[in-house]
């Protein structure tokens, strides 16, 4: 009974010294691990940058496999709020009743296909087809979209043995260029074709900038939603008595979404450019250099929450920063917890009971630290 037992690795750097410090691929990366510390970079986008050259903020950098600025992710202030104005109302589309029903509607029918086969692989089987099937509410593209994205697997950058792999990532590139052509062609009620329509400042946007926004909801919003939805069920395979108390008090769903992110912090960290000489936790950090801001080991500081490393599904006061922080904070965080929420209702709705059969871990090697983010597998049994 660990496999849902997500160790910090990060607690002594973080007490010690408050960061730490690992290199990729040559250049290296001074990760922030105080939750006062990142907050603090993460609004502070004068000094610590996310408009360096596109790719260079991900961590394991993308400078290699990628051309276009993902926006508005790598766009900092005053441009950074226009485009998230034009965004903003569309990514809160998952509130919506008719969003909320279709989406609980692709979650019962992948549960249901689980209760008819002897084990399920909750990674290929479960965790991809629904957030692939959801990913279509939020593009607002036909169903059937779905199927051809399920064939790019977890990440569409990545591959088994490969963490950059740029053929793969041309799939997703050369995919997303044909149907901005498509829209161009035939406009729809899509999210290319309202991007299409948009103006900023009376400018209207280029495909190169549609490009850029497509393909962070494709990139951002994957392995992300997957790794938090397999990390539930193996949660909810270990502590049955858990989803027990949520039937009993549905009242703290919301609660038991926002501390499972924190807990499993899906998304480790994101980098920065540090754009003058300056310091953090008294550390030098050099102009041009890179820091990261470590969501996941500022959601176990003890200076914030009390029993950091259990996860307590009814904690009240929760300022996680699993969504991130300050004017960046995820856009597609509205949908994900949609998603994560009508999960738990319907796992609490059908009984269900779950069952590891065996798994085998995803573990992120980042520098002097080794952090579990999920699983490569995870088999188990769903039952009624
Ligand atoms: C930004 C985490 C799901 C789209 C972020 C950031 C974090 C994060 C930590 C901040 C990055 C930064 O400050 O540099 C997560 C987690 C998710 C999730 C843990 C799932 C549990 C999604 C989904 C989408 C999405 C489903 C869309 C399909 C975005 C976008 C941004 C972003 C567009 C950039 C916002 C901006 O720069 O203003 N996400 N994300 N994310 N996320 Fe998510
Ligand atoms: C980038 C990133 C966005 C990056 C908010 O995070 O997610 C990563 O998984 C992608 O590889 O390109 O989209």
């Amino acid at each position: 009974m660990n496999q849902s037992e997500f160790i910090d690795p990060f607690n002594k750097a973080r007490i010690e010294k408050g960061f730490g410090e690992m290199d990729d691929q040559n250049d290296p990366v001074v990760m922030l691990l105080r939750h006062k510390d990142v907050r603090k970079a993460a609004h502070d986008w004068k000094t610590f940058s996310s408009n360096a050259v596109p790719g260079r903020i991900v961590v394991p950098s993308e400078v290699n496999i990628r051309d276009t600025r993902q926006i508005p992710f790598e766009v900092d202030p005053p441009m950074h709020g226009d485009y998230r104005k034009i965004l903003a109302p569309w990514f809160k589309r998952p509130l919506e009743d008719n969003y909320q029903k279709r989406l609980e509607k692709i979650i019962r029918e992948a549960l249901k296909e689980t209760f008819i086969k002897p084990s399920t692989e909750v990674i290929s089987e479960f965790a991809l087809p629904i957030q692939s099937r959801a990913l279509t509410l939020l593009l607002n593209v036909p169903y059937s979209e779905a199927k051809k994205w399920i064939l790019w697997g977890t990440h569409v950058f990545r591959s088994e043995g490969e963490a950059l792999d740029k053929d793969k990532a041309s799939i997703l590139y050369d995919y997303i260029d044909e149907e901005i052509d498509k829209a161009i062609a035939n406009p729809s009620n899509d999210l290319y074709s309202m991007l299409l329509a948009t103006e900023i400042n009376g400018e209207k946007l280029t495909k190169e900038e549609i490009k850029g926004i497509i393909i962070l909801t494709f990139a951002g919003g994957r392995d992300t939603v997957i790794n938090a939805i397999t990390n539930t069920i193996a949660y909810f395979a270990e502590h049955p008595s858990s989803l027990a108390m949520l039937k009993e008090n549905p009242e703290i769903i919301n609660n038991a979404v926002e501390e499972l992110v924190r807990y499993f912090s899906p998304l480790t960290h994101m980098g920065r450019e540090v754009t003058k000489n300056t310091t953090a936790c008294e550390h030098a950090i050099k102009a041009d250099t890179r820091v990261s801001l470590c969501w996941a080991a500022a959601n176990r500081d003890e200076n914030v929450f009390e029993d950091a490393n259990t996860v307590k599904l009814d904690r009240k006061l929760n300022p996680h920063v699993g969504f991130g922080f300050s004017h960046h904070n995820c856009l597609g965080a509205t949908h994900a917890r949609q998603i994560l929420r009508t999960l738990l209702k319907v796992l609490i709705a059908e009984n269900v009971f779950i069952k590891i059969e065996n798994s085998e871990e995803n573990i992120e090697e980042l520098g002097d630290f080794k952090r579990k983010v999920g699983f490569n597998k995870l088999h188990v049994q769903f039952r009624k």
